[in-house]
């Protein structure tokens, strides 16, 4: 019953995360954005995803009969995964540099900016010579960080770097570092917005260029001739100035939701419940896939680390090493944004997030199992073998039941740190609860609130994870 039930969910599971996602006559393509750029790419208080750039991607696509799936996440893992092929386009305030020239092949500039040093309202920094020895944030990957780097050697000081804008504002905000350096056209929305900081430079800002759109170098032509095609249009017929004005007009304020939706947990939970409850169930969806998964797949290498041959240990201790040791994180970039490059062959971010976790979580799993059959005593099977069952037989009916019952708090264990880890796939774009967190603060600037939110979600997921363990424990011991 149990095995039938195993094999069916696992088949399910397979053909689920095979499946093409899309079918149309259209051309389809897939695109990267920052998804936390204010005013270019940014969620609203429904978990929309809006802004200049949205605005305009739409407005094009819909001119030139074409459709895309837009994937928000770093704008440093949104960048490499056009640069090898694994999307199609990159729409994200991304500044058109000489450097990117040689990787990317850029449309038509649609948006002036430059580079603003930005500190504390109240800092009492009052120029660049102020900064030696100080601690400057930095977002990875961008042409801000790299023009903050150029002055590092001059000026002194230490750089610290973050995934995302918001929360490389708030380490400037509480304190923590003693300025930043970002584009002038976000930093000042952002400020406009209720960001407690200041811009030193607001009348010359460094590397003054454009954003543009990007395509990997001399491929996806037709997209980029489209979108070419259709910024003209759109710039000519007005639809591009009502889109600036949309979102920097007077009118902008209201993107955020009311001061009520942001300052109470209660309004938080109101005005943002269903980002909340999508990342709730993505969260969900990742750990009890990954918990059935990677249990079967750990079952399989601890009984490979006791079998009679050799060679099988020595494959099940090799498997459990490597991914016993490779950081999750680091995992999930390879599959993701590594791999693809390799083999041409583009991996869902659900998929390559539920593969990090059945080879990380199943390879801990596997080293348990093992250390559970292990435990089991060695006499056990000199008796099943004594009264003639063969060493498969003596294994499933009389040393697994046993070591399977050892085992059972390590499982529990391993159930919550599986979903605890899930949050690390953040960091591959995936929309769980951690990523939510993150845009909601990005929208709201409500670090405080949002993240305790975030943490008591958690909180109850895991208690009631450890209740269900337990419950399962019981009733396995009672058998
Ligand atoms: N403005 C950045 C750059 O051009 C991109 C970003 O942070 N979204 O590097």
């Amino acid at each position: 019953m149990l095995k039938k039930f195993v094999f069916g969910f696992t088949a399910i599971v397979m053909l689920w995360l095979m499946a093409p996602t899309v079918s149309a006559n259209e051309p389809h393509y897939t695109i990267t954005t920052d998804a936390t750029y204010a005013p270019f790419t940014f969620q609203d208080k429904n978990s929309q995803y809006v802004g200049i750039e949205q605005d305009m991607m739409k407005a094009i696509a819909k001119r030139e009969d074409f459709t895309y799936t837009m994937k928000p996440m770093s704008f440093n893992s949104a960048a490499q995964l056009v640069s090898n092929g694994q999307a199609d386009g990159i729409i994200a305030g991304m500044s058109i540099t000489p450097e990117r020239r040689q990787v990317y092949d850029f449309s038509t500039p649609y948006y002036k900016t430059g580079v603003a040093w930005i500190v504390k309202k109240d800092s009492k920094i009052k120029s660049l010579e102020d900064l030696k020895g100080q601690t400057v944030a930095l977002k990875t990957g961008t042409a801000a960080s790299e023009y903050g780097l150029s002055l590092q050697a001059k000026y002194g000081f230490k750089v610290k770097y973050f995934n995302d804008t918001d929360t490389m504002y708030n380490d400037v905000a509480v304190g923590n570092s003693a300025a930043t350096f970002e584009d002038m056209p976000v930093i000042q929305y952002a400020i406009k917005n209720g960001m407690k900081l200041k811009v030193m430079n607001p009348n010359q800002p460094g590397n003054a260029g454009s954003y543009g759109f990007a395509v990997e170098k001399h491929q996806n032509k037709a997209l980029l001739t489209a979108f070419n095609r259709g910024f003209a249009a759109i710039k000519k017929d007005g639809t591009y100035d009502k889109i600036v004005a949309k979102y920097l007009g007077a009118s902008q304020a209201t993107f955020s939701g009311t001061k009520a939706d942001n300052e109470t947990v209660f309004g938080i939970l109101k005005s943002n419940q269903q980002a909340l409850v999508s990342g709730l169930w993505q969260t969900i969806e990742l750990t009890v896939i990954a918990i059935v998964l990677a249990s079967i797949w750990g079952i399989l290498l601890g009984v490979m680390g006791v079998s009679q041959m050799a060679w099988v240990r020595g494959l099940s201790t090799t498997i459990i090493y490597i991914f016993r040791g490779l950081p999750l994180m680091v995992l999930a970039f390879f599959i993701y944004i590594g791999l693809p490059g390799l083999t041409g062959v583009k991996i869902p971010a659900f998929t390559a997030g539920i593969v990090t976790l059945i080879l990380n979580e199943g390879a801990y799993t596997g080293a348990f199992v093992r250390g559970g059959f292990e435990a089991v005593d060695r006499g056990q099977m000199e008796a099943a073998r004594s009264l003639g069952l063969p060493y498969g037989k003596a294994m499933r009916r009389v040393i697994m039941p046993q070591g399977l019952r050892i085992m059972v708090p390590s499982f529990i264990n391993q159930f919550i740190i599986t979903l605890k880890d899930t949050s690390i796939l953040s960091a591959i774009g995936l929309l769980e609860l951690t990523q939510t967190g993150s845009l909601i603060v990005a929208r709201n600037s409500q670090g405080f609130r949002v993240w305790a939110i975030i943490a008591i979600v958690y909180l109850i997921l895991i208690t009631l994870l450890t209740w269900l363990s337990r419950w399962v424990e019981n009733k396995m011991t009672m058998q």
